[in-house]
């Protein structure tokens, strides 16, 4: 049998916008944590990320700065490439979907799908601006919800209300081309069969799940889809920029974005096995039957990784002899906040990974970020924790303990392993402590419990910090110099394991270390042996971690949250009075239970306690909360608004909630403390 071979993934970044702290803590540190791991395991690994350099993201950000999607996407490649650099991402391809590998690679599977009869090719109706000269997609029109008359109603949903409508039902449709009225022009589209990959799909993730413990964020949000019933996608746009759909009479035709994104980590394979000169090795791992392949992303894109990527694999392995293998896990993490806040680049609200490295080192965002992970729920970075983490944690409890065991053999020892003599229960007791972290920490990793993993590494330095403070070395230095020796060996081989089993998090200190102790470093199962033998000559020591002080926390701060000053200026509209407004009745009510609507994955069914009872609400939320987030939130909803039905279920009110520039929805929340049905004024 082959040798077993992983495959780690990434999500691949658009190429439109700069890398902030939200994207490392949803998939690329944990990604680097988990492969810096199994190579230290000598695993046969690669890592595989790149620029998404396609779609409707990046047409809009062109858009807006009136240049070519070109001159977007090889700017914020660079960018993002150089911020993952400086941050310690350990990829072994940063590749890029505008690359002639992945057209064809997209081709590829686009024709062999074709080919086999699978898609099913649909007429729609869809906006086409005369003036521009080209189809509209869904973000490119606004105009009036059909619904609820409200203005700035995309061509098929309305954010406000939630409704889904075809476009031809929108009112006062306008281009955000041209400002024209667009026209309904007929298209045609390529459409793949979800609904007939469902069973397999279920049976799948089940297997998977069964032997490999997925995230319950993760199958929670798979079981929604699956309760709603997959259905036929259109996998083609109307689009100029993007990979060509590659048949006659397919002008101003391209792949949908993530039908060919996901593709990109295939494609970024085979780019980097033909740098090295081995052309088809790529095929080794993505279709080799020993391999372990895991996808690291943030919750946004559970459903493309866990569910359109795998229908895509099978439904090419039903049509060929060479067979990819589908992901063994996606271990998807749910959002970091900034402050208590959405990051918002529009609101100045978050911090550019760039920026931020611009002032502090990237090990000490690693550990802070690391011990803060959205691994079960959404979290939050705060400049207080991480100086605190910084400062007492890396600092204090890490640093200082490298730093007086070095000082203490160089000054006492000429900086050699000192010998290790007779044993003492407490030398005994570290020595076992020590040889048994590492299978402490591997078994945390591959449960993707790399929070909890992060907290041992750093528990393992606080216990090492005891033992020398117990062993008193400086008092035996006098009293038994054997004694103090031994002491000092078992330090020195405490700093090593810590350098190991930190090295993941932190590799930029850990090589440090490494060179401090003159050593590199051995397989993780080996790292808590006694990896220094005696008289063994050190390296010389060096402070590992400066204080950050308040001034450079309040000097940042003030740079990165100006969100106040920043916010748009809503046009004055008609002036209403005190009477009008008093009509409308904002009560508080707790949100008891939330499910999904059936066949939307914007509506959320909400059942609310008002004070004065329950009653249904059907919010358009489904995109940014995931239901379980829900229940225990209290909330602000109009209580007197005339009962609606939405996607065939009744709504009795409606719930207040503030878009950021992602699109994300926040609803807005009061205090636990406030008791349901108290009016807002
Ligand atoms: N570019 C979405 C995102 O950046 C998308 C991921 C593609 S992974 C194949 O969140
Ligand atoms: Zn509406």
């Amino acid at each position: 049998m082959n040798t077993e071979k992983i495959i780690v993934t990434a999500a691949l970044p658009y190429a439109n916008g700069a890398i902030h702290l939200g994207h490392l803590a949803g998939a690329y540190l944990p990604a680097d944590i988990y492969v810096r791991f199994q190579r230290l395991r000598g695993k046969d690994i690669i890592f595989i990320c790149g620029s998404d350099e396609h779609g409707v993201p990046i047409t809009i950000t062109a858009d807006k700065e009136k240049v070519s999607p070109q001159v977007i996407i090889d700017r914020y490649h660079e960018i993002n490439k150089i911020s993952f650099e400086k941050f310690g991402m350990s990829f072994d391809i940063y590749g890029r979907t505008s690359s002639k590998v992945h057209h064809e690679t997209a081709k590829e599977f686009f024709l062999n799908f074709y080919n086999q009869g699978l898609f099913s090719e649909k007429k729609t109706m869809q906006f086409y601006d005369n003036k521009a000269n080209m189809f509209l997609p869904d973000r490119y029109v606004e105009g009036t919800c059909p619904n609820c008359n409200t203005d700035g109603a995309r061509s098929d949903e309305c954010e406000n209300c939630g409704a889904l409508y075809n476009p031809s039902e929108l009112k006062n449709p306008i281009s955000k081309i041209s400002g024209e009225k667009p026209e309904l022009k007929e298209t045609s589209h390529w459409f793949i069969p979800l609904n007939k990959f469902q069973d397999r799909l279920q049976e799948y993730i089940n297997d998977r799940n069964l032997r490999f413990n997925w995230k319950e964020n993760v199958l929670q949000y798979c079981k929604g889809w699956f309760h709603d019933g997959l259905q036929e996608r259109a996998i083609t746009r109307d689009l100029d920029w993007g990979v060509k759909v590659p048949l006659e009479n397919a002008d101003h035709k391209v792949l949908y974005v993530w039908f060919e994104a996901v593709l990109g980590y295939i494609s970024a394979t085979k780019e980097l096995f033909s740098h090295r000169g081995q052309d088809s090795s790529w095929r080794e791992y993505w279709q080799g039957e020993n391999t372990r392949y895991i996808a690291f992303i943030g919750k946004d894109n559970i459903v493309f990784h866990a569910i359109i990527f795998p229908a895509m694999l099978m439904a090419w392995n039903d049509g060929n002899k060479d067979k990819y293998i589908l992901p063994e896990n996606v271990p998807a993490n749910e959002f970091l906040n900034f402050e208590g806040r959405k990051f918002s680049k529009s609101r100045n609200w978050g911090i550019d990974v760039l920026e931020f490295l611009n002032h502090f080192e990237a090990d000490s965002l690693r550990y802070t970020l690391a011990l803060n992970l959205p691994e079960l729920r959404d979290s939050d970075f705060s400049w207080n924790d991480f100086q605190a983490r910084h400062n007492n944690e890396l600092a204090d409890i890490l640093g200082n303990f490298v730093n007086r065991t070095m000082t203490f053999v160089h000054k006492h020892f000429e900086g050699k392993v000192p010998q290790l003599g007779k044993l003492s229960e407490r030398d005994v007791e570290m020595i076992d402590i020590l040889n048994g972290y590492p299978v402490k920490i591997a078994t945390l990793i591959e449960k993707y419990k790399l929070k909890d993993a992060t907290l041992e590494v750093m528990n393992l330095a606080r216990l090492s910090n005891k033992y020398f403070n117990d062993s008193e070395p400086w008092k035996t230095l006098k009293s038994d110099k054997e004694q103090c020796g031994t002491s000092l060996n078992i330090s020195l081989q405490a700093i090593y394991t810590l350098a190991g089993l930190f090295l993941p998090v932190i590799p930029f200190t850990s090589q440090k270390i490494f060179r401090m102790v003159n050593s590199r470093p051995v397989e993780w199962e080996n790292m808590g042996k006694s990896n220094l033998v005696e008289g063994h000559q050190l390296g010389e020591p060096v402070i590992l971690f400066k204080k950050v002080e308040n001034e450079m926390i309040e000097e940042i701060r003030l740079k990165t949250a100006n969100a106040e000053s920043d916010v748009k200026k809503e046009p004055e509209s008609e002036l209403i009075t005190i009477d009008d407004f008093s009509k409308v009745q904002l009560r508080i009510a707790e949100i008891l239970s939330a499910e999904r609507v059936k066949k939307s994955d914007k509506l959320i069914k909400l059942i609310v306690d008002t004070g004065s009872g329950k009653r249904q609400v059907i919010a358009g939320i489904g995109k940014s909360y995931s239901p379980e987030e829900l229940p225990g939130k209290k909330v602000v909803i109009v209580a007197n608004l005339k009962p609606a039905k939405l996607m065939g279920e009744e709504s009795q009110g409606m719930v207040l909630a503030v878009e950021n520039e992602q699109g994300i929805l926040n609803v807005v929340e009061v205090d636990s403390s406030i008791s349901n049905g108290t009016k807002v004024k």
